[in-house]
């Protein structure tokens, strides 16, 4: 294959003087070459064909065992000033970080193949497309990001031949040594290096490291935004559709609602969940002022354990073909994989993603928690039709969520824009068993974009507030919810998962037929009595206690946003601060 852009071709082959690899290919990203990629995997003993019949052309492997997640003491972004990077991300100086790299990589593909990966992030044509390059001697990341993104061909064909806008990614898995492992980010020169890593998060450079920390810093400078969000359609009895984006930090069930089944009530009466992306969106404003979300990814990168029939069934259909799972255990009998609450059934005979033999009798759980399936979206049951329309879906709300005991109730929406964003950015979760740390520990995580903002936080709040004063923009709505709200004896008051639907059918009301609500000290709510409870056990005083807005439980999260905002420091706009007082005063506290 070959590329007519002479900026791409000068920086290749200036990469290519420093790795210094034995061959160089040009990925085309055709079929018969992801065989030949995934052929080559299974020689090399890394991939391990699954069962023909069950999970065709699907591939087990495992990683190295201190390989296996995101590492954000790793992350680096390199503005030229520390000022630009804020006290969320760590900084080193662009010049010193290159020259360190520099020296580690030099010679580094020695032997070894360098995969030239072009690859376009959002739909085929489509004007917020972007393109990269991912140069990376992984056979393995090649694999995925033919999944996760839309790589060769169609990329080049989205390149003007004189551009130079496109994001240069060098990825070497060097030794997987983890004292050498560096993810680090040039958002003035849209580059992006990382090595020492084969993990989803750190080497699938499209993902995070380019479609949210790069591009938050593009966004910033073109006015428009990149989000962790996910994007949904709904659709209610009438045919009418509308789209709303959700940011949600880790173990919220962002994947389960991104790909809602709703309830038999809700499903005989027409009404339809569809989803557009899982992960990330790209927001742009459109000539009629709304804002347009695509999707920029292609598939799903989706933790495996507690994915079930019961969970998700859209995620198990999806993943039954052309899928690739990394970590999870592997059924000896069926050649299938499996992981924690799959199935009732464990295997009988399995080997663990440490590729030890595992039986029901062994004492540690046979797959990773952090255990992923890489599977294509168009499999997607629930996938929309129009998941890949150029110019994006129109949303109409954004939803913001956290994983609460007590404090939040199961829905309110914002009175604006500028109080939405104040919604966003003091976003809060109680940390769980997936994550490490402690449990039931309180985490900030700003529109669930902590480790993903790659400029100054501050900053970026401002840059949300800029968005809501475009002249012309006309605004979706801000929900924030929390399905994870508990009684006093600590049990769950929401049933969840599909029943959210009941929730989504309210916002629907709100924003395209006005429904009335009540407003209260956090916004607008529904009354109990809103929300549609047939087909559930719930009763009066538990809808009551699920929408209760308790001061005195505010007062600690008031306390805690103001120290949340002194460790952002200086650059928190006052609008923000302004919105805490108001909050603060409309509770009656003092
Ligand atoms: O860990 S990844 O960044 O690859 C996936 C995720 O956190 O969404
Ligand atoms: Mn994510």
């Amino acid at each position: 294959m070959s590329c007519s852009n002479s900026n791409v071709v000068k920086w290749v082959e200036q990469s290519v003087a420093l790795l210094q690899p034995e061959r160089v290919v040009w990925v085309d990203g055709s079929e018969a070459e992801y065989k030949g990629i995934c052929d080559l995997l299974v020689e090399q003993g890394t991939f391990k064909r699954l069962n023909p019949e069950k999970y065709p052309n699907c591939f087990w492997c495992v990683s190295d065992p201190k390989d296996v997640a995101r590492v954000e003491d790793r992350t680096f972004i390199c503005s030229k000033s520390e000022a630009d990077c804020g006290p969320t991300n760590h900084w080193r100086d662009p010049r010193e970080m290159y020259d360190l790299l520099y020296s580690i990589i030099r010679g580094g593909m020695r032997g070894r193949t360098m995969y030239v990966v072009p690859y376009l992030m959002g739909p085929d044509g489509s004007p917020f497309s972007k393109v990269g390059f991912e140069l990376t001697d992984s056979p393995y990341v090649v694999a995925n990001m033919k999944i996760m993104a839309r790589i060769g061909k169609v990329a080049l064909k989205n390149l003007p031949d004189h551009s130079n806008d496109f994001v240069r990614g060098l990825h070497t898995i060097g030794q997987l040594d983890s004292e050498k492992r560096y993810i680090c980010h040039f958002p003035e020169d849209n580059t992006i290096i990382s090595i020492n890593s084969n993990y989803g998060g750190n080497a699938l450079q499209g993902k995070k490291c380019f479609a949210l920390r790069i591009a938050s810093c593009q966004a910033r400078r073109e006015g428009w935004l990149a989000e962790h969000m996910l994007i949904l359609g709904i659709t209610n009895p009438a045919g009418k559709k509308i789209y709303v984006t959700g940011a949600f930090p880790s173990a919220c069930g962002k994947t389960n609602l991104a790909m809602l089944i709703p309830p038999k009530l809700y499903t005989d009466a027409g009404w339809k969940v569809e989803t557009v992306g899982d992960d990330i969106a790209w927001l742009n404003f459109g000539s009629d002022g709304r804002l347009y979300a695509i999707n920029p990814e292609a598939g799903f990168f989706g933790v495996a354990p507690g994915t079930s029939y019961a969970t998700n069934p859209a995620a198990m259909d999806t993943i039954r073909a052309n899928t690739i799972f990394t970590n999870t255990a592997l059924d000896l009998d069926n050649m299938t994989p499996w992981w924690d609450r799959m199935t009732d059934q464990p295997p009988k005979r399995a080997k663990d993603w440490l590729n030890r033999d595992w039986t029901p009798a062994s004492k540690d759980k046979p797959a990773h928690p952090n255990s992923r399936f890489t599977a294509p979206a168009g499999q997607c049951p629930t996938i929309a039709p129009e998941w890949e329309t150029p110019n994006g879906v129109p949303i109409s709300a954004i939803i913001f969520g956290g994983r609460r005991t007590k404090v939040a109730p199961l829905i309110y929406e914002a009175f604006n824009w500028q109080h939405g964003t104040y919604t966003g950015v003091t976003m809060c979760s109680e940390t769980t068993a997936a994550a490490e740390g402690k449990v039931g520990q309180l985490r900030r995580d700003p529109m669930a974009m902590l480790p993903f903002i790659g400029y100054h936080a501050g900053d970026y709040f401002q840059h949300w507030l800029d968005i809501g004063q475009r002249a012309g923009a006309v605004l979706p709505r801000i929900y924030h919810v929390n399905w994870f709200r508990r009684n006093a004896a600590g049990e769950f008051m929401w049933p969840g998962y599909g029943d959210n639907m009941r929730v989504l059918e309210w916002i629907f009301d709100r924003v395209t037929a006005g429904k009335d609500a009540e407003k209260t000290a956090l916004g607008f709510q529904p009354r109990p009595s809103d929300v549609r409870t047939a087909g559930l056990s719930i009763s009066d005083s538990t809808m009551r206690e699920l929408f209760e807005v308790r001061p005195e439980d505010w007062r600690e999260e008031l306390d805690s946003q103001s120290k949340f905002f002194e460790t952002i420091g200086s650059k928190v706009p006052k609008a923000l601060w302004q919105e805490h007082a108001a909050l603060k005063q409309r509770l009656g506290l003092k």
